[in-house]
């Protein structure tokens, strides 16, 4: 065979069996930002099949541009175990103590290092537009690829089966407005409805992000500022701690309620 040849059907090969292994879920992470990505590492370090779909190309959502594309970030000391699980460099603020400054690519790239490490897998340039919602539970994702759905092409999409989905969708909460406006779902929150994102206030929101980390119907959970928006929270800006820890309580509801 020629190498072109080779080089082309390896990877058809490969992503295909990638793909159809990964059909069947026991969760399905939608959108690849820093508390997803934190979540889908503790999942698959437990032994959990995870796979996240991401719209863009490039995964870590919001972590890539600091603040105002100053590429640095900060990071409160009680979520400093997570970074250095996986291995991301930190420095005190000297006139801070207990916040540190970080790269935001070294984030970016670390949290994605590891989730992929701890065996997640990860499908990018794929958009979540719909959800299976089968005898009042949620089942599983509809997914397209991005450009499909950029472009407005009139394209079916496929689906991925999953005992637990969990919306990482940050600030939109993309899968929970599916899932009330489609399916018509009550969430776990005061009104049953999305209570909407509120203004910035950062140690309230630091602290809300973790607090409304849940799950919101049997089977739908959400993290991050997904979270914050569906229970009505208070935006942080470039202040990681709150991402990384909700990432980390969402592995451990998840893992709880599959009990695996
Ligand atoms: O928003 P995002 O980074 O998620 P997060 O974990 O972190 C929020 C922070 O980055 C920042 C912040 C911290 O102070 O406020 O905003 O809550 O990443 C969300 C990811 O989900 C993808 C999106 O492209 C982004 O990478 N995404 C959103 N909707 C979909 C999706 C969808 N329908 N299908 C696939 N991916």
């Amino acid at each position: 065979m020629l190498i072109e040849n080779v080089i082309s059907s390896a990877i058809i090969r490969s992503f295909s069996e990638k793909l159809l292994d990964h059909l069947k879920l026991d969760v399905a992470i939608v959108g690849g930002g820093p508390s997803a990505l934190v979540a889908a590492r503790y999942l698959s370090d437990a032994g959990l099949k995870v796979a996240i779909f991401e719209r863009k190309l490039a995964p870590g959502g919001g972590t890539w541009g600091g603040g105002m594309l100053f590429n640095e970030v900060v990071v409160q000391e009680d979520a400093i175990y997570l970074l250095d699980a996986f291995g991301i460099r930190h420095n005190p603020i000297p006139d801070a103590p207990g916040y540190y400054t970080l790269d935001s690519v070294e984030m970016a790239s670390g949290l994605i290092f590891g989730a992929l490490k701890a065996g997640a897998k990860l499908f990018n340039s794929v958009s979540v537009e719909d959800i299976v919602f089968k005898e009042g539970k949620v089942n599983g994702l509809v997914i397209n690829w991005t450009p499909v759905e950029r472009l407005g092409m009139h394209v079916d999409p496929l689906t991925v089966i999953a005992d637990a989905v969990l919306d990482g969708t940050g600030h939109p909460s993309e899968i929970i407005h599916l899932a009330t406006e489609k399916a018509q779902i009550k969430l776990a929150t005061p009104t049953g409805g999305i209570l909407g994102e509120k203004p910035m206030w950062v140690d309230n929101g630091e602290a809300q992000t973790v607090e409304n980390t849940l799950e919101y119907f049997p089977g739908l959970f959400a993290c991050g500022m997904s979270a914050n928006n569906v229970a009505g929270g208070y935006r942080m800006g470039p202040i990681f701690g709150g991402m990384l820890l909700s990432g980390h309580k969402v592995a451990r509801l998840i893992l709880e309620k599959l009990k695996k």
